[in-house]
């Protein structure tokens, strides 16, 4: 009889062999979103997918997400930064997201909010998550709304997300010990080198183009628009800050 554990091989070699075949290495493990592509002014109940642990034998203890706040995001368009603000895009940009309350994994969550009381990004801990094991972490994605004098024809929002199997200072962040699927924007959890660099989940809104049209004219194909988390937001809101106001991860 073969035990169903002889079938399981360590992620990073089904990583090897998904490269080595061409395809694409997403669908096996990194941290992405359930539902990565939604229709605009549509709500949905959505997860982080938290696809494997640091390494074979590691448990993620603890997982730290953030959403651009819309405030000094960075903005791009087809691919390129601009100074334009998401609300030349979206028209309802800011508090989309809220977490769904679950404690099937993680025994302690809660929501981060910035000065204005907006749902910037959320914590899990006290749970253990296996290395082998798809972990799903629910939250709710507000319905947005894509400015309809713009010619945004989709908008892609960035989360910068960490899974930790150790809690160690900035400074104790490597392999085997966190996974930072972050974007790469000069901030203290960008994690060179490590294996989810700049290698974040997002989530694709496109525009209904039936009841929001664009001017054709003026847009042709229209525009792919970008909003990605800050370095400065992600210094202020990646950490752990437990109820009682203690930062637990990474350790001060
Ligand atoms: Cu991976």
């Amino acid at each position: 009889m073969i035990k169903p554990n002889q079938f399981k091989f360590p992620t990073h070699t089904a990583l090897t062999i998904a490269l080595l075949l061409g395809s694409s290495p997403n669908a096996f493990s990194h941290t992405r979103l359930e539902v990565p592509t939604v229709a605009e002014n549509l709500r949905i109940s959505n997860n982080v997918v938290i696809g494997h642990g640091c390494g074979d034998g590691t448990n993620v203890i603890a997982h730290s997400v953030v959403f651009p706040d819309g405030v000094d995001s960075i903005v791009k368009v087809n691919g390129a930064p601009t100074t334009d603000t998401i609300d030349v895009y979206v028209t309802n940009y800011g508090n989309l997201y809220q977490k769904i309350l679950n404690h099937s994994v993680f025994k302690d969550e809660d929501e981060k909010h910035d000065a204005n009381g907006n749902t910037v990004g959320y914590y899990t801990r006290d749970g253990k998550s296996p290395d082998y094991y798809a972990t799903y972490v629910p939250f709710r994605a507000g319905a947005m709304a894509i400015e309809p004098a713009s010619c945004a024809k989709s908008v892609k929002v960035t989360l910068g997300i960490a899974d930790i199997c150790k809690i160690t200072t900035k400074a104790g962040f490597a392999e085997g010990i966190v996974n930072l699927w972050t974007p790469a924007v000069g901030s203290e959890y960008d994690g060179p080198g490590l294996h989810g660099f700049n290698s974040p989940a997002t989530l694709t809104v496109m525009r209904d183009l039936v009841n929001n049209p664009m001017d054709a004219a003026a847009c042709g194909d229209g525009l792919d628009v970008e909003v990605i988390p800050s370095a400065a937001q992600m210094n202020r809101d990646m950490p752990i800050v437990n109820k009682k106001g203690t930062q637990i991860w990474p350790k001060p």
